[in-house]
């Protein structure tokens, strides 16, 4: 089979609700993929950020393939041996006393979202279904009907309304927005660090320890997404960090299993976090111990090889070599760590025909808003691997 033949297949019979770029990859290795003509692409997006320790990582592999043949599954109406440990690692990995694991990303962010409600109504004692959440402009969060009711994108909610009440959304980067919109119902300021599908959108310096101090003063929870941003990312754990700013709950996913599994979960204290009574919340497959071994192996590579670290310190190499580019379709570059946006000139022709061309010179990126390339290479990768990558970036950048 070539790769119009899957192309055919995947087109006839399955949803169209995406438009891929046409690599069909059969294999993938650290941070190479390989297509089923035997093609070998960098991936440069990391399924936006999920394969952080990179594709296939032998550690991951083992400890899936070993608890795959012990037991994958419990429910949580029994308990099994390895969430007390997946909970404890990732209580020390983060900083944070407590969590609750869930699949997916938009699942962590409902979850926050339902905490945050009851927070409001058992201890800061709004009335009954008056909470309010503070959300950005350009945010993205999930797909769920309640995440795109305070979506500003139309691609994402028209035709999918009625929306979930009780979300104000103000422009992003502006403190004072939010400070105006905090009512005595106010339950949360919910936002991306960095708005990633956004294009990679860094609001202003000491915009997140100004939201930190309005919600302290303010006694209303911050809630942080780092789905994409956390799990050393931009260089460090979380990007808040960058800001020394400590959200009151935090949604994580992607990485969280090292591309292999969805595990997502929620991050708090004890105070905010044991607010949840038993039966109030739950999912058939949280906390599964499949989920737990390969996330608690992934949380122990991203340790190990220093990864934050390793993000920085690529991700600021990847950036002076992107900023060397000479090129009249350049309109920034801006990033934290490994997660890089170039954005491009209005009249360059959007960034999917870049996309394209990079594709078929052995590097897979993706582009959002149009006209923003992301670059987010897994964060193992090496000098040498941006070096082999920096003459195809140039070339393509300076086409016509
Ligand atoms: C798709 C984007 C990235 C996220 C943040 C929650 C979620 C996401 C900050 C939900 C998910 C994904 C979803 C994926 C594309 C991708 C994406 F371009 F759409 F925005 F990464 F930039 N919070 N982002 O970024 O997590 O439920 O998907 O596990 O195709 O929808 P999920």
């Amino acid at each position: 089979m070539k790769t119009a033949d899957y192309i055919k297949l995947e087109e006839q019979y399955g949803a169209h609700n995406y438009h891929p770029l046409d690599v069909v990859i059969e294999r993938g290795e650290g941070v190479w993929v390989y297509d089923v003509e035997g093609n070998k692409y960098l991936d440069c997006l990391s399924a936006y950020s999920a394969v952080n320790q990179g594709h296939v990582h032998p550690r991951v592999l083992k400890a899936l393939v070993e608890q795959a043949g012990k037991v994958t599954l419990t429910s949580r109406a029994f308990r099994n041996d390895q969430l007390p440990f997946f909970y404890k690692e990732l209580s020390e990995f983060t900083g944070y006393e407590m969590s609750l694991p869930m699949n997916s990303g938009a699942e962590a962010v409902e979850t926050a979202l339902k905490l945050a409600r009851k927070w409001a109504y058992q201890v800061k004692k709004v009335p009954k279904y008056k909470a309010e959440i503070i959300t950005a402009e350009g945010n993205f969060h999930g797909r769920t009907i309640s995440t795109i009711s305070f979506s500003t994108e139309p691609l994402y909610k028209d035709d999918f309304g009625p929306f979930t009440p009780g979300f104000i959304t103000v422009p992003y980067g502006d403190a004072a927005a939010i400070e105006k919109a905090i009512t005595p119902n106010t339950a949360a300021v919910f936002i991306e660090p960095i708005q990633g599908e956004a294009g990679v959108i860094i609001p202003p310096a000491g915009y997140l320890k100004k939201v930190r101090d309005l919600c302290t003063r303010n006694n209303v929870l911050f809630i942080a997404d780092e789905i994409q941003t956390g799990l050393c990312r931009t260089g460090k754990v979380f990007a808040c960090q960058h800001e020394d700013v400590r959200a009151d709950i935090v949604t994580i996913g992607k990485a969280l299993a090292g591309g292999f599994y969805p595990v997502s979960a929620v991050l708090a204290d004890a105070p905010i976090l044991s607010l949840f009574v038993p039966g109030e919340h739950g999912s058939t497959f949280g906390g599964n111990p499949l989920a737990a071994a390969v996330a608690r192996e992934s949380i122990k590579v991203l340790k190990d090889e220093k990864l934050a670290q390793r993000a920085e310190e690529m991700g600021a190499y990847f950036m002076d070599q992107l900023s060397e580019v000479n090129s009249p379709h350049i309109k920034q570059i801006r990033g934290k760590g490994l997660l890089i946006g170039v954005e491009l000139q209005p009249a360059s022709g959007g960034a999917r025909r870049f996309c394209e061309a990079l594709e078929k010179k052995g590097i897979l990126a993706k582009e959002t808003h149009q006209h923003v390339i992301r670059f987010a290479p897994p964060l193992v990768i090496d000098r040498e691997t941006i070096d082999w990558a920096m003459p195809i970036i140039r070339e393509v950048l300076t086409m016509q």
